[in-house]
């Protein structure tokens, strides 16, 4: 099936740019009025999306509507969900791969989209459902007989972020006991101040990698057997691993126990396979996993209605084109009110821009149009008091994505001045919700604010194991949505290979210089390495 209408072609993509000439204006008198919010509300999944403050009417949501149909999103992604190559770029050599990580959380109904690969994820998860059943029974413990406390992954990029973010967002709900440490960076530095926390004795080493060939982990791999073995421990009672059938890392002589995930489930959309699971599962509980993926496979579900208000994502996405395309923003900032998150806007990093950051079309063409934004962001309300500045009075204007909840996780807290903390942090959210959309204008031009600048809420009763996996296909499927508005392949990353390319030359230069072999005099690699001190002028 072919779906590559490049965007700028779309006919109501002409209709949007007519109307961006004069898009709404959120600082008039009654433009944030009462009927105006109300309208401008949807729910789903357990999630309300306020988005009265995005600048945009009605003619604007009809026009995304139709942008929506055109473009045929809803059509793309269930296609995506049912097994079709969306991985590829037509007419040059690419991945052509299907992508179908979503056939991870479709296991709560007799009839999967994509059946065999759904039946593989079962098959993954009863062989962990075992694991853990045998680790919590004492069949598998340390040397000792002792059972294990703690898990530390080893992975990097897709391998670590997704579910270092969902476990930091999670840990409230870990099991008494239990916890879960990551290590990505080659950085010796990362390890072994992960490493010198830990009773080695009651921990199991993830070793994650789809590839089984990632510098990085192997490294760290071999970095963490030696501590085990100087320990005097045996790695092969405390490492297992998660990696692709196949991989060189696929060898079950070698680990404790192994989980596969597949080549359909992209790296950094791979939190909710084995790659999250084993870990989350380990730390949080098996039940609490699940409940990760009902709230995803909810949120996959609502994603194959075409009206956009009945939608989530999809309206999110046309959203963040409405902004990036028409209005001309150049950077989204994702800004949790939930010290949980903490890392969630550096999973949406990678997400987003692997995912988008491209200027070629699926046919292979330089796009003549603009692609995924820079994404970035930190929890409020500790980006108040550093980068908001900008956000309020910067001459960039950055739409802003506020998520919240209504309560907190841990219901400790404390009432001051009337109000709890919790009060505080919401009224925090809201008010530069506003502050952004209404502005204020004072004689001082150094005190007033223009005003005019759009963001959107986002808002769950609290944050569960439910709707943190709401919340993480919510994100994977706006991304996927804009990816197929824009022609491009958001699931290749293309652009990482070059600078691997690159210091794995440097590597062998230094390595040469051990070896006291040639190394070639006027080459870029020789002469940076001689300018930064790391080898003899
Ligand atoms: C994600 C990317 C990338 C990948 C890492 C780790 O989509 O492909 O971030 O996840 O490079 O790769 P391995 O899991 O193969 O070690």
């Amino acid at each position: 099936m072919d779906f590559c209408t490049n965007f700028v072609d779309l006919r109501s993509v002409e209709k949007l740019q007519q109307l961006a000439r004069a898009p709404y204006n959120l600082t008039v008198p009654e433009a944030l009025a009462p009927e105006r919010l109300a309208a401008y509300r949807v729910s789903s999944c357990g999630f309300d999306f306020l988005y009265g403050t995005q600048r945009v009417d009605k003619q604007v949501m009809e026009a995304l509507q139709e942008l929506a149909d055109e473009a045929r999103l809803v059509e793309q992604f269930k296609a995506m969900k049912s097994g079709a190559v969306m991985n590829r770029i037509i007419g040059h050599d690419s991945e052509e791969r299907q992508v179908l990580h979503t056939a991870c959380r479709d296991i709560f109904t007799e009839t999967p989209l994509a059946p065999d690969e759904t039946a593989q994820a079962e098959e993954q998860l009863a062989r962990l459902q075992k694991f853990l059943n045998d680790v919590d029974n004492g069949t598998i413990g340390n040397a000792q007989g002792e059972s294990f406390t703690t898990i530390v992954q080893v992975g990097i990029g897709g391998s670590d972020l997704g579910p270092r973010a969902l476990y930091l967002a999670l840990k409230r709900y870990c099991r008494k006991g239990r916890k879960a440490c990551f290590i990505a960076n080659v950085d010796p530095d990362d390890a072994a101040g992960v490493l010198a926390e830990l009773d080695l004795s009651r921990t199991l080493i993830n070793v994650v990698s789809k590839s089984g060939t990632t510098l990085e982990t192997l490294t760290n791999e071999e970095l963490v057997r030696s501590a085990l073995t100087a320990a005097g421990l045996d790695p092969a009672r405390h490492i297992i691993a998660v990696t692709g059938v196949g991989s060189p890392m696929d060898d079950p002589e070698k680990y404790l126990a192994s989980f596969h995930m597949y080549d359909y489930i992209g790296g950094r959309y791979s939190a909710t396979s084995m790659v999250g699971g084993v870990t989350l599962a380990f730390a949080l509980g098996y039940d609490n996993f699940l409940e990760l993926l009902r709230g995803a496979n909810a949120v996959d579900q609502a994603a194959e209605q075409e009206a956009i208000r009945e939608n989530l994502p999809l309206l999110m996405a046309l959203l963040g084109i409405w902004n990036r395309n028409f209005l001309g923003y150049n950077t989204v900032a994702v800004l949790p009110y939930s010290q949980a998150l903490l890392r969630f806007p550096a999973h949406l990093q990678q997400c987003d821009m692997e995912s988008n950051g491209k200027q070629v079309s699926r046919s292979g063409a330089s796009v003549q149009w603009k692609t995924g934004p820079i994404v970035w962001g930190e929890p409020g309300t500790n980006g108040q008091h550093a980068f908001y500045q900008l956000l309020h009075q910067g001459s960039e204007i950055v739409p802003a994505e506020f998520i919240g909840f209504r309560e907190s996780q841990y219901q400790a807290d404390i009432i001051i001045n009337g109000t709890d903390s919790q009060q505080k942090l919401l009224a925090n959210m809201l008010a530069q919700s506003l502050a952004l959309a209404l502005g204020r204008s004072h004689e001082n031009p150094n005190k007033s604010f223009p005003g005019n600048r759009p963001s959107s809420l986002l808002l769950a009763d609290r944050l569960t194991p439910y709707s943190m996996g709401a919340l993480l296909a919510l994100y994977e499927n706006k991304i996927a949505m804009q990816g197929f508005c824009w022609n491009i392949n958001s699931f290749d990353q293309e652009g990482v290979q070059l600078g691997k390319v690159l210091a794995n030359r440097i590597l062998s230069r230094m390595a040469e210089e051990q070896e006291g072999e040639q190394l070639s005099p006027d080459s870029p690699e020789l002469t940076l390495l001689k300018l930064c001190g790391l080898q003899a002028m």
